[in-house]
This record gives C-alpha cells, sequence and structure tokens, in this order.
C-alpha cells in the first residue's frame, strides 16, 4: 500500500499533464464521485492497468478520459454493451461503467436493465443529477415530478425512476444508493460494489446547479449539498418510519446484496463443460 494520503491519492490517478483543465461547472458533484472511485480503487490496492472505465457521453462520461486506467468514451447509452465485450474478452479486468442517469436510464434504459437481468461482472455507476446536463437541461427519466426543466417549463407530468428499484426488479447483485454529500458512505459502497461479483449498480446523487438547480428554486450549489444532506436518510431508519412520513425522504445505503455467480462465470464453466465433452 503507498503512502500517499489526501489529495495525493487523487493526483496519481489524474492525466494531469493532459486533460485539464477540466470541462466540470464549479459546483458540479460529478468531480466527487470521481474522487470516490479513485479512493475506492486505491483501498482495494488494484493495480490500474487491471481497470477499465467505460464511459458514455455527457458531462458524466468526461470523467473517463480524465483518469489514468484502461478508459474509453463510448456512445451515448451504450457503455454496458462496450463493458460486456471487454469483461467477457478478459473476466480478470475491474469494469466500470460511468453513466449520467439520462445515458445508463433513457437512451441505456435497456441495456441496464438486462446487463442486471444477465448479471454480467461490472459495476454500474450511475451519476444522477435529475436532467441532461450536458446538452442544456432537458428531462430525463430520472427528473422528478413537478419540476421545472428546459424542456418542461410548467412542470415535469412523468413520473421518474426510481433506480434502486429498477436495478433490483431486474436482477442486479448489488445494489445501492449514495450522495456526493455523504462521501465516505458513497466510497465504501462503491468499495464493495467493486468487491461484489456479478452486476452492480451505485447510484450516485449529484448536482447540477446550472441546468437543474437554478430552475428549481435552489439559490446556489451550495443549497443543493444542504438538500441532500436534509433529505437523505440511512435505508435502515428509512425502513423504520412510519408510511406518512417517508415522503420527500431518500433513503441511501445498500438495497440488494445477492450471491449469483456473474454471466462470465457462468459461460466459463459451461465451456469448460462442452470441452470435457470434447466440444470447441
Ligand atoms: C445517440 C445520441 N443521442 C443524443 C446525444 C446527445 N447527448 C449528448 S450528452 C446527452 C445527455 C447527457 O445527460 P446525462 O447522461 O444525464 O449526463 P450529464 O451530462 O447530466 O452528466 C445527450 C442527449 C448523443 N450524443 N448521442
Ligand atoms: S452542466 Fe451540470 S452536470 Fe454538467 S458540468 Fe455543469 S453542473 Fe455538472
Amino acid at each position: 500500500m503507498s503512502t500517499f494520503t489526501g489529495n495525493e491519492i487523487i493526483h496519481q490517478y489524474l492525466r494531469h499533464n493532459k486533460k485539464f483543465p477540466h470541462v466540470l461547472c464549479a459546483g458540479c458533484g460529478h468531480g466527487i464521485v470521481l474522487g470516490t472511485l479513485i479512493r475506492s480503487i486505491h483501498a482495494l490496492e488494484i493495480p490500474k492497468d487491471d481497470v477499465v472505465v467505460v464511459a458514455g457521453i455527457g458531462c458524466s462520461g468526461r470523467l473517463a478520459v480524465y483518469v489514468d486506467f484502461n478508459t474509453i468514451h463510448t456512445t451515448h447509452g451504450r457503455a454496458l454493451s462496450f463493458a460486456t465485450g471487454i469483461k467477457m474478452a478478459n473476466p480478470k479486468l475491474n469494469v466500470i461503467t460511468i453513466m449520467g442517469d439520462g445515458d445508463a436510464l433513457s437512451i441505456g434504459g435497456n441495456h441496464l436493465i438486462h446487463a442486471a437481468r444477465r448479471n454480467i461482472g461490472v459495476t454500474a455507476l450511475v451519476l444522477n443529477n435529475s436532467i441532461y446536463g450536458m446538452t442544456g437541461g432537458q428531462s430525463s427519466p430520472a427528473t422528478p415530478l413537478g419540476s421545472t426543466t428546459m424542456t418542461n417549463p410548467y412542470g415535469q407530468l412523468d413520473s421518474n425512476f426510481d433506480t434502486v428499484e429498477l436495478a433490483r426488479g431486474a436482477g442486479a447483485n448489488y445494489v445501492a444508493r449514495g450522495t456526493v454529500f455523504h462521501v465516505n458512505k458513497l466510497e465504501k459502497i462503491m468499495t464493495e460494489a467493486i468487491q461484489r461479483p456479478g452486476f452492480s449498480v451505485v447510484e450516485a446523487i449529484t448536482p447540477c446547479h446550472t441546468q437543474y438547480g437554478r430552475k428549481n428554486k435552489f439559490k446556489n450549489p451550495v443549497e443543493m449539498y444542504k438538500w441532500m444532506k436534509k433529505t437523505a436518510i440511512s435505508v435502515e431508519r428509512y425502513a423504520e418510519l412510519p408510511e406518512d412520513k417517508r415522503a420527500g425522504r431518500l433513503p441511501i445505503g445498500v438495497f440488494v446484496e445477492r450471491n449469483r455467480p456473474g454471466f462470465e462465470e457462468s459461460y466459463a464453466q459451461l465451456r469448460s463443460k462442452l470441452q470435457a465433452k470434447g466440444g470447441k
């Protein structure tokens, strides 16, 4: 284990001579998510060469270009397809996808469902800022009912997906939610998610003041972080709340822990069985 501490750890993993200054707005939470990912990998002592970060498109998608792992910035909504191919080609790699809520739940929604059903050994990070950040603030499937966006100036009429329930229902092995305000907790679940075999989903609630906050009565980014502090509650305490006290609260923590073998493991087992019988 290296002796680096604090920001020194993060600096060891950045392509700081090539890819900076970064594009993120002041107050954006995406960088905090990247910091937790780096610290988790560092704590697990995984060599950089054994990590593959696959990102979709969007402000969240930009994160892959800043880190000195094997990285690929793919097409919008298709990070999980690329990640599946990489994991199947070399199951020893730690494959992590970074997707915005638009990327993961809208154009990539079907890929998320079927990656979970298949239980491929990939860690999927969904950076949920309730909006399409990069393209100017259109509503996404995570935009809360009634909130104001560029495409819904009179209020969003569709209900939003619950990423946790979606991933749970589709069959992921590990499903957790954190916020960028609760950094230590986010780092803990990210570390667990990377270690767990099969498909893991971590939803990170992260503020986009530029496209969402200022249209929804948050005076500044700090107000958005205060909202997270006030609203989030551990899933254990949430479960004890009476039904009428749950509205408006955001449960965070670990929701699903299963131990089904990852798809790549089942595939390898089947192949060995068939080869033992004389097949190719
Ligand atoms: C096939 C395709 N459709 C649409 C786009 C335009 N596009 C780029 S990023 C983006 C939305 C990004 O939103 P999200 O995934 O929530 O990430 P954020 O920017 O909020 O981090 C869209 C629609 C695209 N690049 N490719
Ligand atoms: S537009 Fe939103 S998501 Fe994109 S960098 Fe700015 S704050 Fe972050």
